[in-house]
């Protein structure tokens, strides 16, 4: 979009190309050693879960295999994915978590 000025000059009015940032899924896998328990504490713990929200996430990630954290930019969300891993590595846990962009 341009409008021309009566002295001639052109003054462009441009879309200010600002696009959201990009977000990414934070979600954990289903393993076979990682006590239940855990796994709810770590929802609640990094991702502001309360207890109830917390279960139902853990069950489903324990039945389907996969679920979602939340979805954060990439910074916040490679953030978590590094603290539940050092979270998990200390615990001894082999819990995992990944990212991917949605
Ligand atoms: N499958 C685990 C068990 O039976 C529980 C579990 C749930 C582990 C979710 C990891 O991301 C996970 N103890």
């Amino acid at each position: 979009m341009s409008t021309q000025h009566k002295d001639g000059t052109v003054l462009e009015v441009r879309k200010a190309k600002l696009k959201p940032p990009p977000m990414f899924k934070v979600m954990l896998l289903n393993d076979d050693y990682t006590p239940m328990e855990f796994v709810v504490a770590v929802l609640q713990k990094f991702f502001a879960m309360t207890r109830e929200r917390a279960t139902q996430v853990m069950l489903k990630v324990h039945r389907e295999g996969v679920g979602v954290c939340g979805v954060y930019p990439k910074d916040v969300a490679a953030t978590r994915v590094q603290q539940v891993a050092a979270y998990a590595r200390r615990h001894q846990h082999p819990l995992q978590c990944v990212m991917e962009e949605s």
